[in-house]
């Protein structure tokens, strides 16, 4: 057991972090306050290989680690959680090709997804059915070579710019989940239009949309796998994500962290600066201390992911575990920023807005817990 970078990891995070912090983090103000989809940065993080780091190099990957993987999304997150947003909501747009898509599918969605050729989006969330996945309501009726959809989704990252997306539909509503089938959508397609764009309170740039069927044909071939397994394939895509949720969780209560303590050791109060009083030294710690255990959690969830272990109940305390613990570091972050930690000048503020997210998406903190006792008392 050893608790370390290797050598490439930490070169690899040296480097993200650096690009992170030089050109990430001056970006993140203007994407937050326009709304803006940062798509230069998107061209950008193909350039590097961002895009599909933890893919294989015979699908257009890089063959890097899932800890690599964890590494880029929280040096990302560092910069900018809206743009790490983007990016782990394209690995959850492109994973179910991974795990079950056909040759064929892999050829013309996965490798160009993976090589950052093609931007994806993973479109599993309706009005009535977010938490409750099993409950969705958007119907697949099988129509000779084709799947007609109806219904609509919501709250979908990347939906607006997104060359195709995963989306899931009910071809067996009474059987419910086990009713579901994935499908992948392309832009264009004939019926799929994209509604309303969301928002939202923190990460701004990473836009959300609604995404509306209406009589959408869909080629058979574009079904993964066979019919009612999709949300099996949404929740083993789900699972993985769950580790890049985790991560984003690290990279920004560490940036939370590393910005408060910037702040204590410039600001003077009573004569002497903030760092020097035990009440915000006593602050610094537990956010130290958490933003720690909340890394190694996550890598630790990854790891097991890397070997070809069951990590399913891992990711989902990963999840769980930064989710809260960044809540925490950036609520005393900002609190150590006093007055100034609430004006928009400081990044802190953007930060506070950006974790909030985090214990909602990709499942809630309660579903974490769902996740977690049902592995532990099955
Ligand atoms: N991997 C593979 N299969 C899984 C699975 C997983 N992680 N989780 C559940 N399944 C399977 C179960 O084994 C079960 O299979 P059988 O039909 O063969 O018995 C089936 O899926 C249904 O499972 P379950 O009964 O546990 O489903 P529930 O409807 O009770 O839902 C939760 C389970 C709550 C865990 C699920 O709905 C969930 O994760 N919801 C949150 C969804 C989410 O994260 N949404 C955000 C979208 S992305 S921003």
């Amino acid at each position: 057991m050893e608790f370390k970078y290797t050598e490439e990891q930490q070169d690899f995070k040296n480097t993200v972090h650096d690009y992170a912090v030089e050109v990430l983090a001056p970006r993140a103000v203007d994407i937050d306050k326009n709304n803006e989809f940062p798509l230069e940065t998107i061209k950008e993080l193909a350039k590097y290989d961002l895009m599909g780091i933890a893919y294989p190099e015979e699908l257009g990957g890089v063959g890097a680690d899932a800890i690599c993987e964890a590494i880029a999304v929280e040096e990302i997150t560092y910069g900018c959680a809206a743009t790490a947003s983007i990016l782990t909501g394209h690995y959850l747009g492109f994973d179910a090709l991974f795990l079950r898509g056909n040759d064929e599918q892999k050829r013309n969605y996965l490798t160009p997804a993976i090589q950052g050729e093609k931007l994806a989006a993973f479109c599993l969330t309706e009005p009535d059915s977010g938490s409750d996945a099993g409950s969705s309501r958007t119907t697949a009726v099988r129509d000779g070579d084709y799947y007609i959809l109806n219904g609509s989704k919501h709250f979908i990252t990347n939906a607006a710019y997104a060359d195709f997306m995963v989306a899931f539909a009910m071809t067996d509503k009474a059987k419910k989940t086990r009713g579901m089938t994935a499908f992948v959508i392309e832009k264009g397609m004939p019926g799929m239009t994209i509604g309303a764009g969301d928002d939202k309170m923190g990460i701004r740039g990473a836009r959300t949309h609604e995404v509306i069927f209406e009589d959408c044909r869909v080629p058979v071939e574009n079904r993964i796998g066979e019919e009612n397994e999709g949300f099996k394939i949404a929740m083993q895509v789900i699972d993985r994500g769950r580790i890049g949720i985790a991560a984003m969780g690290v990279g920004l209560a560490q940036a939370a962290l590393d910005a408060a303590v910037k702040y204590a050791k410039d600001r003077v109060v009573f004569s002497n600066t903030l760092s020097n009083y035990q009440g915000i030294q006593w602050m610094l710690a537990e956010m130290a201390t958490d933003v720690e255990a909340a890394r190694w959690l996550t890598y630790y969830a990854a790891d097991l992911k890397e070997s070809g272990k069951k990590f399913s109940k891992e990711a989902a305390m990963a999840k769980l575990f930064t989710a809260e613990a960044s809540h925490r570091v950036v609520h005393k972050a900002l609190q150590i920023h006093g007055g100034y930690g609430y004006m928009k000048e400081y990044p802190i503020e953007r930060m506070y807005r950006d974790q909030r997210i985090l214990e909602i998406f990709e499942g809630t903190s309660q579903i974490q817990k769902i996740v977690i006792s049902n592995h532990l008392l099955r």
